[in-house]
């Protein structure tokens, strides 16, 4: 399928609340979004960038740049016949996996579009009601806490993770599991410890979580593996894993016993099914990682998590929790109960954009077109 046109906006949008984490606030947030015109069809992406280089180094104006200098000069006016294809263009350019990924699943969409297939289906799928819990971020008092994790519990959602830094761990953490002694609980240091902190991860190790999520340096899995042989409970990798390269080293060292998929973060579809192929033979399960996505971001995140090895709940939480009635695509992506269902209006990535507040949210926007 030739490139004739790759259209990308800058967005950006208020989140309905501050999301704190270890390493900042996030409220107003700036995506990219991805439009790729191949013979009268449209692929949509989304980078899962951040708009501060906290969490990665991929930012929302740095990803503009990498698609404006990088990436498009070599796509457009290209043919490529699978998604693949287009990723080994891109080969020889280090990082930026969030930029790239927003093309390749553009592409996954326009080539799932062209065979007139759901998505899903083309990746692998195999169920089509998708199992998500909520990632919250650290509050101001541990009252608010609780409050936050009950309210989130009573919405059905199937798993609750909490943002930890230290200094803000096992107390709040204990008082959540006090107050619901039977709901699955996470989570999630964004890499803010160190293994001197060991203690901390042995007080929590004592309140039944299903895993902690990247605990330490977000390079070292030799660090993780200590710490993991001093637990009963799961690490769970999000940060230290680019590829099914690193979790197969994670997962042969020991550093993690779960991993956190990303779509942008390991590079596109492809590589996320390598990820996942590569835990479930290390009989590791997988779940759905969240960047706090808009609704195509959020749409392909739930045609990830149809593969067989996505066997816990998944941060793709309703969008109407993030954004109101102000995502930028028709279909509601709201849970029901804790379950998802996947967008299917048409084939592809089943999603239908809203212009008029895609316009609204714009920052700038440029298309580049074939000569
Ligand atoms: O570490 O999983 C993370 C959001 C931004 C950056 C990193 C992370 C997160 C989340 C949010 O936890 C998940 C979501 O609700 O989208
Ligand atoms: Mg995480």
């Amino acid at each position: 399928m030739r490139i004739d046109r790759v259209e990308i906006r800058e967005l950006q949008v208020d989140l309905k609340f501050h999301f704190e984490t270890s390493f900042g606030v996030e409220n107003d947030l700036k995506k990219l979004l991805v439009v790729i015109h191949s013979g009268g069809l449209e692929g949509y992406g989304e980078a899962t960038t951040s708009t501060v280089p906290g969490y990665s180094y991929e930012t929302t104006p740095l990803s503009w740049t990498v698609m404006e200098e990088y990436l498009l000069p070599r796509v457009v006016g290209r043919d490529f016949a699978t998604p693949a294809q287009l990723v080994a263009s891109l080969a020889n350019i280090r990082g930026h996996n969030m930029s790239i990924a927003a093309l390749e699943s553009a592409f996954w969409d326009l080539q799932a579009k062209a065979a007139g297939l759901p998505l899903w289906q083309l990746l692998g799928g195999v169920r089509t009601d998708i199992a998500v819990g909520a990632s919250l971020g650290i509050q101001a008092t541990v009252e608010e806490t609780v409050a936050q994790a009950q309210r989130h519990a009573e919405q059905g959602y199937r798993r609750l993770k909490f943002k930890i830094k230290p200094g803000w761990d096992v107390e709040p953490m204990r008082a959540v599991r006090e107050a619901l002694p039977d709901m699955p609980l996470t989570v999630d240091a964004n890499s803010a410890y160190r293994l001197t902190d060991a203690r901390v991860f042995q007080h929590l190790d004592e309140l039944d979580l299903d895993y902690i999520e990247q605990p330490l340096a977000h390079d070292d899995l030799v660090d993780h593996a200590k710490l993991q042989a001093m637990l009963i409970t799961p690490i769970c990798l999000d940060e230290s894993v680019h590829s099914a390269a690193d979790a197969r080293k994670g997962l042969e060292l020991d550093s993690g016993r779960v991993i956190n998929v990303k779509l942008g973060r390991v590079r596109g579809h492809q590589e996320a099914r390598r990820v996942h192929d590569v835990a479930l033979s290390f009989g590791a399960p997988v779940w759905c990682g969240g960047m706090l996505e808009l609704g195509v971001g959020r749409a392909h995140n739930l045609h990830m998590s149809t593969l067989e090895n996505y066997l816990l709940p998944g941060d793709t939480a309703s969008a109407s929790r993030y954004w109101g009635n102000d995502d930028i695509i028709e279909e509601r992506l709201d849970a029901v109960d804790g379950l998802q269902q996947l967008p299917t209006s048409g084939p592809g990535l089943g999603v239908t954009l809203r212009p008029d507040l895609i316009e609204r949210f714009t920052l700038r926007h440029k298309t580049v077109s074939a000569s």
